[in-house]
């Protein structure tokens, strides 16, 4: 009996120093741990030796003049320096010392007036600005300047960027504006919180609460956006409910944009087509009818009333079941145009998407947007953008570029790009999206010769387009680290950058972001670097290779299902994209198929018809061909596609390696988050290398080439669930 005792006293004992160590361990961990939350706004200390250096250079902020913009500046300014260098950096009325950072505008800070930079602030646009070393009042100073007070802030940011990245500031001299003028997110936002191919937890807009409670994360959101240089978001889904117009639901978008205002970023909304049917019982949504258009008349002024600088509509008609102007026998013109008329006195933009096809049996989905809206060239009011996803199909992993690009130049064309990873692994797979972006808008049209580029046609140069533009499918959520995989982070920051210079190589986009968000230690960041660089082949590889495409699973889009053959829409199904029979594989796309290679300039034409001149990254899009084709390497098609799908599957054990080799670098927190969620990804890649070298294998009948692994388990075992219904950690 007392033995039992006394063992149980030690054992409690040792009970209690257990505990106290595991405290102590928290404490450690948790002092580093990160949740994310302040993505590459963290402003932590700098490294001694360096906040040393800068600390010569900034000492205090001096921000003339008052207005909410501008407390932004100061507040942005102050927080950042003061964290950044590890020492208050304080506010200060005027110049007294050397070191100050002076901001602001011509017109409200009689400082950077004094300077005699009208003329080049005002070639730079009210959201450009520059930042140059200076002396003022007998000491040297850091002039950051604009036109506009946004301008002044995007330069606030820009040089925070400059200390969280470790570059040199003694002798500044930058001048940068944005190449797009629209910047925008788009969020696919329900009105019950609900997002359309969201992965990152509910809808940041709290309809319930508002317009009473706004959400002072919003504040954040609005922060991180400016940070990055974008300027408007739509708020809701472009399946849209007609209510987000109706006027409690304008009160409360009054008060986001009132909350977005200060830095810069606009409130856009989804317009429904059949809006004035089913909020005023109009009889009709005909564009051609005057009493629609002076329905929707009334209610662009309504709204600019409550929301003087709101962006404009964004506007899905006529696809995937929205209604539009073709539902009453009219055209996109009329639809577009009539819209137009109705927001064109208040400035307001028309954002009309060419998301657009039919169902018609036998066609080519990759061609219907062209087919529907090339002869439309020319004929959209000035203040119509058409907003085109970067490839015909949707958000695939990899698409060759949309034939729309180039193809109108009479029209303002937009770029559509999803920073949301509907079709790539959710917020499970880590996918830098940068280089996909670069591969679009880099790649040449051939329009006007040689070098007429993508990125040239979206920012005017080629075609002279007044208004500009890129919008980007939100990735964010109410998950505290917003994207839910903490690398979804880079791509709402990849798109702010391409946005605001398209020409942005992703390694300077990869690496600012990397050093400002997870690690400045060299060894780390060039390991970090190469993960994200790679990560988007790696992706293309395990799922759609050589120019495969859409053969996801179901509506949600997770995982592979080559076989898949049962939406009644032919064009909804896997099998009608890779047409795999026993001859070959691939979608014939040249003039013996669909010709949609005939929508591309001579040039482009010619080389994606010709088949031994199309890349083999394209291979698969736009021609069948026989299993034992020759590739460039020498292998025949069905050997090249096997070891593809493996080298994505090797590529992900990789990462994982590396990844684990980081964690005394990264905090433990986002450092294991990222980890279970690499974990998933190579199940994934697994699943989606058996699932379709399986399925492709009872068409080849060939045997997998040596150095890839058999599958796992049998075709049918693959097709009787999907990778969302399979317990994974986090999913
Ligand atoms: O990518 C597809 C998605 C739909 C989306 C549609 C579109 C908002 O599967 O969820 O709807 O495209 O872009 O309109």
């Amino acid at each position: 009996m007392k033995k039992t005792h006394q063992r149980r006293r030690r054992t409690s004992t040792l009970g209690l120093v257990c505990f106290a160590f595991a405290l102590q361990l928290l404490a450690v961990s948790s002092a580093k741990a990160d949740d994310g939350y302040r993505l590459w706004l963290r402003y932590d200390p700098l490294p001694a030796n360096v906040s040393k250096e800068y600390r010569a250079l900034v000492t205090s902020v001096v921000v003339q003049g008052q207005s909410q913009t501008l407390d932004a500046v100061r507040a942005e300014l102050v927080g950042g320096l003061t964290g950044l260098l590890g020492g208050a950096v304080p506010a200060a009325l005027k110049v007294e010392r050397d070191g100050a950072v002076v901001v602001g505008t011509p017109s409200n800070s009689p400082l950077v007036d004094s300077l005699d930079w009208g003329r080049q602030l005002a070639a730079l646009g009210p959201e450009g600005f520059r930042i140059r070393s200076a002396r003022v009042g007998g000491h040297n100073v850091t002039v950051i300047a604009s036109q506009g007070e946004v301008g002044a802030l995007y330069g606030a940011f820009h040089f925070l960027r400059l200390l969280q990245t470790e570059r040199p500031i003694n002798r500044l001299d930058v001048s940068e504006r944005p190449r797009l003028q629209l910047r925008v997110l788009n969020h696919w936002d329900n009105l019950d919180r609900s997002v359309e191919r969201g992965y990152a937890g509910r809808s940041l807009w709290d309809w319930d609460a508002l317009p009473q409670k706004v959400d002072p994360r919003l504040v954040d959101y609005a922060r991180a956006n400016a940070s990055i240089g974008i300027n408007g978001s739509v708020l809701n889904n472009v399946n849209s409910n007609s209510k987000s117009l109706g006027a409690d639901y304008l009160q409360k978008t009054k008060a986001i944009a009132d909350t977005f205002r200060p830095y810069g970023v606009r409130v856009y909304l989804s317009a429904r087509f059949s809006a004035p049917i089913e909020l005023d019982g109009l009889k009709t949504a005909d564009p051609l009818d005057p009493e629609v258009a002076a329905w929707w008349k009334r209610k662009a002024d309504e709204i600019y009333k409550l929301i003087p600088d709101f962006g404009g509509f964004l506007v899905k008609a006529n696809s995937e079941g929205q209604p539009g102007p073709r539902t009453y026998n009219r055209d996109h013109v009329d639809g577009a145009n009539m819209l137009a008329a109705a927001l064109a006195p208040h400035k307001g933009v028309v954002i009309w998407r060419a998301f657009v096809y039919d169902a018609k049996p036998g066609y080519d989905r990759a061609a219907a947007a062209y087919e529907q809206l090339q002869p439309f060239d020319g004929k959209f009011a000035p203040n119509v953008l058409l907003q085109v996803k970067n490839g015909a199909i949707d958000f695939q992993p990899r698409e060759p570029f949309h034939p729309l690009f180039g193809a109108m130049p009479k029209t303002q064309m937009m770029l559509e790009a999803q920073i949301t990873q509907e079709y790539l692994g959710h917020s499970n797979h880590l996918v830098f999206l940068a280089p996909m972006w670069r591969e679009v808008l880099d790649s040449d049209t051939r329009v006007k010769g040689k070098g007429s580029t993508v990125s040239k046609v979206l920012d005017g140069t080629l075609f002279g387009q007044k208004i500009t533009g890129m919008a980007g499918v939100a990735n964010t959520g109410t998950d505290r680290n917003w994207t839910g995989h903490d690398f979804g982070q880079a791509n709402w920051y990849a798109f702010g950058r391409l946005a605001w210079n398209p020409d942005a190589p992703s390694k300077q986009i990869a690496d600012e972001w990397i050093k400002m968000t997870l690690t400045r230690e060299p060894k780390a960041l060039a390991v970090v670097e190469r993960i994200m660089l790679e990560s988007r082949g790696a992706v293309v590889d395990y799922m759609t290779p050589l120019g495969l495409h859409h053969i996801m699973w179901g509506g949600h889009h997770y995982g592979p299902a080559p076989w898949e053959n049962k939406f009644e829409r032919a064009d909804w199904n896997p099998v009608y994209y890779h047409k795999a029979d026993a001859a070959g594989l691939g979608f014939d796309r040249t003039a013996t198929g669909s010709n949609a290679v005939a929508q591309y300039s001579p040039e482009v034409r010619a080389v994606f018809a010709d088949p031994s001149a199309v890349p083999e990254k394209y291979l698969l899009w736009f021609q069948h061909v026989p299993w034992d084709r020759r590739m460039s390497s020498g292998r025949i098609l069905w050997d090249e596609l096997a070891l593809h799908y493996q080298r994505g599957v090797d590529w992900v054990r990789a990462a994982r390696k590396d990844w684990d080799s980081l964690s005394g670098v990264i905090d433990p927190e986002r450092h294991g988050a990222v980890a279970r969620k690499l974990e998933i990804q190579e199940r994934d890649a697994v699943a989606w290398r058996d699932a379709c070298l399986l399925y492709f294998q009872t068409f080849s009948k060939r045997p997998l080439p040596r150095g890839v692994e058999p599958a796992r388990k049998t075709l049918e075992e693959y097709k009787a669930k999907s990778l969302l219904q399979i317990d994974s950690p986090d999913h």
